[in-house]
């Protein structure tokens, strides 16, 4: 922790003002920092001991003063006096905004990208062997969405044993794993020899798959090409040349339904949708389970105009990353952001397959900042 950069403090009744020693400051609340005493928090866990209407309604700042490290605050209203770390407060004033999820690098022009040179890319003994790679390499995922593994065995546990070392499977009604290879009378248009165009896995599913691993066990020797692109970047290559068709796609809930003998799914999203702030956070698009749409007659052909767009914008090679994935080698997707497909083979020439699962997105996330927490422990030790 650095030295404390404090060099006074300024309070009225609602307003604590901080200034570092860097010139610069920072303002707390007054109902925030009542909200945020330390003895409010179980002293083992952490957690939170109270609830919202537990705090008087407007606590009134009497006094700040500086003392040993810390700002201690006598209130108007009552007579205890709370003590903040000053450490504490600069690290709430500088990083208190971040999320533990690094921001993402978008990809547009994925046709000009190579997953070898641009993506993380390793064998996956490196990633069992040394924590600081696997770190790395899970934060590359975070950051582009996409990440690759090599020299996976090319069996049916080997999936498995990579998902050990990125998160958690999340079942579903195609199983904890799924073969992705062609049958007759496949119960989804994957289990056939079809090309796909890009889309995301299950927007019928609630929540969505976060993330999806595909392994190569047999590659085939002519087609079964892999497609991917960036949905965020997509995303914001329309806010910006189209804002109405982007409007429109983000407005608009479409329905998403998958029927089998095991299965009924159905939910509804819009085909990109945003955060309260505006922030693209996913992309939900599959031609395959799409459903009736529930739109008034004059709402339709300004709709289908919109998802045309997106869906010709998605036919452009030069936004398409394109590679053929051989035996052992795997891909691991942000299954809410990178849009995926495949060209056609021949499945009666030769077979073609691969293992898939899903994996929970917090899952992910939360190995990332174990292993950083671990890692960066080590590098102190
Ligand atoms: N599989 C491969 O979301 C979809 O329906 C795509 C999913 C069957 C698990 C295929
Ligand atoms: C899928 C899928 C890609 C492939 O199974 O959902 O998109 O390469 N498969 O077969
Ligand atoms: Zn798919």
């Amino acid at each position: 922790m650095p030295s404390i950069p404090c060099t006074g403090v300024n309070a009225r009744d609602a307003l604590l003002t901080v200034e570092w020693n860097d010139g610069t400051s920072a303002e707390f609340a007054s109902i925030w920092l009542r909200d945020n005493l330390p003895e409010d928090r179980d002293g083992y866990s952490g957690q939170r001991l109270i609830d919202v209407t537990e705090l008087p309604v407007q606590p009134r700042i009497r006094t700040a003063t500086l003392a040993d490290a810390t700002v201690r605050i006598a209130w108007r209203d009552e007579s205890r006096v709370s003590t903040f770390a000053l450490d504490w407060l600069y690290e709430q004033a500088i990083h208190g905004h971040d999320s533990p999820v690094p921001e993402p690098l978008r990809w547009l022009d994925g046709g000009q990208l190579e997953p070898g040179r641009d993506f993380a890319c390793r064998p996956m003994g490196v990633l069992q062997a040394d924590p600081q790679a696997r770190l790395a390499w899970l934060t590359r995922l975070l950051r582009q969405g996409m990440a690759f593994l090599s020299e996976v065995p090319a069996v049916d546990s080997g999936i498995l044993q990579a998902m050990s070392l990125i998160g958690r499977i999340a079942e579903t009604n195609y199983g904890l794993v799924f073969d992705v290879r062609a049958v007759a009378q496949p119960e989804n248009l994957a289990y056939s020899d079809l090309g796909l165009g890009l889309h995301t896995d299950n927007p019928y599913r609630n929540p969505v798959p976060g993330y999806q691993a595909l392994h190569t066990l047999v590659a085939a020797p002519d087609g079964g090409d892999s497609l991917f692109a960036d949905g965020f970047a997509l995303a914001e290559h329309l806010r910006e040349s189209w804002p109405q068709v982007f409007a429109i796609l983000t407005r608009t809930a479409v329905p998403f339904r998958y029927r089998s003998n095991d299965a009924d799914l159905y939910a509804e999203r819009p085909l990109i949708e945003l955060s309260c702030t505006g922030v693209v956070i996913a992309v939900h698009y599959n031609s395959r389970s799409i459903g009736p749409l529930r739109l008034a007659a004059g709402q339709c052909q300004p709709f289908y105009a919109a998802y045309r767009q997106f869906g010709e914008l998605l036919r452009e090679p030069r936004f398409q990353l394109r590679t053929l994935l051989g035996n052992g080698e795997l891909v691991v997707f942000d299954n809410q952001r990178i849009l995926h497909g495949r060209t056609g083979f021949a499945s009666a020439r030769h077979p073609r397959h691969l293992r898939g699962c899903y994996l929970t997105r917090d899952s992910v996330y939360s190995e990332t900042a174990l292993l950083r927490r671990r890692v960066v422990s080590g590098m102190q030790r």
